[in-house]
């Protein structure tokens, strides 16, 4: 019994932990899907830091900032 419950408790970790593991490149806002408000958030963020937020998932070149270069690699992979 205790070991079932312990089994049960880890899938749920695993579940509730989920979101963050799927956290995917190309999702800005973090709300768990890449669409047209992902782009607006990439936009209105444009000269910011990216480190640390949901931004990250969109800082394409990987240099910790917000820059109109990420968003044409957005737009580009959107289209793929
Ligand atoms: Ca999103
Ligand atoms: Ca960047």
């Amino acid at each position: 019994m205790f070991r079932t419950t312990l089994i049960l408790l880890g899938i749920l970790a695993l579940l509730a932990s989920a979101p963050a593991a799927l956290a995917a490149a190309g999702d800005c806002n973090g709300d768990g899907s890449v669409d047209q408000a992902d782009l607006d958030a990439l936009v209105a963020a444009n000269n910011t830091v990216a480190t640390g937020t949901s931004m990250a998932n969109c800082d394409y070149d990987g240099d910790g900032a917000i820059s109109l270069a990420d968003a044409n690699q957005h737009i580009a992979e959107s289209n793929q």
